[in-house]
């Protein structure tokens, strides 16, 4: 297959895709892009590649989906060469995974870093997209693919008084690159989701004292990480090949585990506490699959939740702290399940408090303190673990302009909108990886974004065999997506949380669920049924009507 026409000049730079990110979607891309033949330019915000791993490195941040099904399956050689040390890699490991990756495929030369896009705008004469980025330069490609991440845009607070604080004050997405010492200092963290679960066991071993400000607790599991031995890499990988089928094909979440074969009502009370018993020595996120519908059926997940409260009051000694960790707000597993290494058990620490600011809420941030309505809490740090802008606060930070100069902004006003989660009406030849409207948070990313990498992939070869010039998603396959998508999410309890899945922690933010429940498997089978039907659903632009449209 020979390339798409690309011009290199002085002052024109043209690519045949321009890929936004150099996570582990961005890196993907451009190694299967290449292998194509194309000429492609990623540009990435961070200075190194690695993405959501290259920006969070608060203490403790490791994945919560374990490392041997972390990772790409893309290369066997890569998959048998490189050796995790855990059972869930910390972050400092995985960043250099991805360092690996850049490295033993030839990547860094196409990826340019410390460099934002910033618009990006599409012609509809020529059928290209023209690319601004942070270092003034203007480029243009035919296809443009957002492979932003879905938890890169950091969120702050707003608290009154936040820029008086005199201390330091750190974001968990936004972590120093230097090491943070708190030794002997008095530390707040504000907010309880994965990354305050996962850092503040940490912190509490360093700080001379640490407070939690919790607005709503969540459920956690223990991850119980341990080394990983040779052997049980080798165990692994001489299953690989159903492992990985396994998690693409039948698994709903991307991740291989041994699935329920009964509800939990099915089972007594000694049965069903048996179980969880089980799962919970287990430990991480399969919790969830100790049932075939705790995620479905109110009073089926009421047992578990009950179970995981039971636990942290046999965990926390002092029984008011326990009740304040204990999550009475929502179903368990309608926000993501945390996995954690002695959260609970670090409230019994002598040097950690629990500030309930649901009941007791925080007034202001004073010079040196965080000052509740019932007293002023003196810290000399504070670490904001307030989490992400989720799913599409990373695009809409770039001024994309389609079809009749409609922001991407402006129609995803009201929540955002596509089909498949891979394109949206108005905006041809505009990929996103694992967007709104695909399985994506709700599964094992890499899983996720491997396959939308292999189909996009397919799609511009489909297209460049036929000399196609755009491809659209229609607004009828986009409507009908859209709303199956919620019609899914609303036969689950998932919706019942106000979670970032569904935009609630963003203030004015659309209320809309936004990943696809229907499961990986299912959503891999519906992707490649559309790609069969000679991509249903998607409007192609030859070479002959794009003249048309432009002369009408
Ligand atoms: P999350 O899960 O969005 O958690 C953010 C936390 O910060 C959560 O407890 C919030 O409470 C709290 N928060 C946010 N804003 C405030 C303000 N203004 N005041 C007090 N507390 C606040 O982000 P994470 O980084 O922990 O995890 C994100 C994902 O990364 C995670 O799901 C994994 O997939 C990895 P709230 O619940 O809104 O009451």
């Amino acid at each position: 297959m020979s390339a798409l026409p690309s011009i290199s000049g002085k002052d024109l730079e043209t690519y045949d895709v321009v890929v936004v990110g150099a996570g582990f979607a961005g890196m993907y891309m451009l190694h299967r892009l290449r292998g194509q033949g194309l000429t492609v330019r990623v540009y990435e915000q961070g200075g190194d590649v690695g993405g959501t791993w290259y920006w969070n490195r608060y203490p403790g941040a490791r994945c919560d989906v374990e490392s041997m099904q972390y990772s790409y399956s893309f290369s066997d050689e890569l998959q048998r060469e490189w050796n995790w040390s855990e059972r869930y890699a910390p972050q400092p490991e995985i960043l250099r995974y991805a360092n690996h990756v850049a490295d033993r495929f030839g990547l860094r030369p196409d990826i340019a870093l410390n460099t934002r896009v910033d618009g990006a705008v599409f012609d509809e004469n020529t059928n290209t997209w023209s690319v601004t980025t942070s270092d003034g330069r203007i480029v243009t490609a035919k296809f443009v693919v957002l492979a932003t991440g879905c938890l890169s845009n950091a969120r702050l607070p707003d608290i009154k008084g936040l820029s008086d604080f005199k201390g330091k004050v750190y974001h968990t997405g936004h972590w120093p690159h230097e090491p943070v010492d708190f030794t002997g200092l008095r530390v707040g963290v504000i907010g309880t989701g994965s990354s305050a679960i996962q850092s503040v066991p940490v912190i509490a071993e360093q700080a001379h004292h640490l407070t939690v400000f919790q607005r709503t607790a969540n459920f956690s599991i223990p991850a119980h990480n341990t080394e990983l031995t040779a052997e049980e890499r080798d165990a692994f990988r001489k299953n690989y090949p159903e492992i990985r089928r396994f998690a693409r094909e039948e698994a709903r979440n991307g991740i291989y585990a041994e699935l329920p074969d009964r509800g939990a009502l099915d089972d007594g009370d000694n049965a069903r506490r048996a179980r969880f018993e089980q799962r919970w020595a287990k430990g991480g996120l399969t919790f969830m699959l100790a049932y075939n519908n705790l995620i479905l059926d109110k009073t089926a997940n009421d047992t578990a939740a009950g179970f995981v409260r039971e636990k942290i009051a046999e965990i926390v000694q002092d029984p008011e702290t326990a009740k304040r960790l204990q999550p009475d707000d929502h179903p368990i597993g309608s926000k993501r399940i945390c996995v954690d290494t002695e959260y609970y058990a670090t409230f019994n620490r002598p040097n950690v408090t629990l500030v309930d600011i649901k009941s007791d809420p925080i007034d202001e941030i004073l010079s040196n303190a965080v000052r509740t309505r019932a007293k002023n809490h003196e810290i000399d740090a504070l670490v904001l673990a307030t989490g992400f802008d989720a799913m599409t606060g990373s695009v809409a930070r770039i001024d994309i302009r389609g079809r009749r100069s409609q922001t991407l902004n402006q129609k995803w006003a009201e929540g955002p909108r596509t089909f498949l989660g891979l394109m949206s009406e108005g905006f041809p030849n505009l990929f996103i990886i694992t967007g709104p409207g695909s399985p994506s948070v709700l599964s094992n990313m890499i899983v996720s974004i491997e396959q939308h990498v292999d189909w996009i992939t397919d799609a511009i070869a489909w297209m460049r065999d036929r000399g196609l010039e755009a491809m659209e998603a229609s607004r009828e396959a986009e409507d009908q997506w859209v709303a199956h998508v919620n019609e899914v999410a609303h036969a689950t309890l998932y919706p019942q949380a106000n979670s970032w899945y569904m935009g609630a922690n963003i203030p004015g933010k659309p209320r809309i669920f936004m990943p696809y429940i229907g499961g990986v498997g299912v959503y891999r089978r519906i992707c490649n049924e559309v790609a069969a039907k000679e991509y249903e659903g998607f409007v192609m632009t030859t070479k002959e009507r794009a003249k048309k449209m432009v002369a009408s």
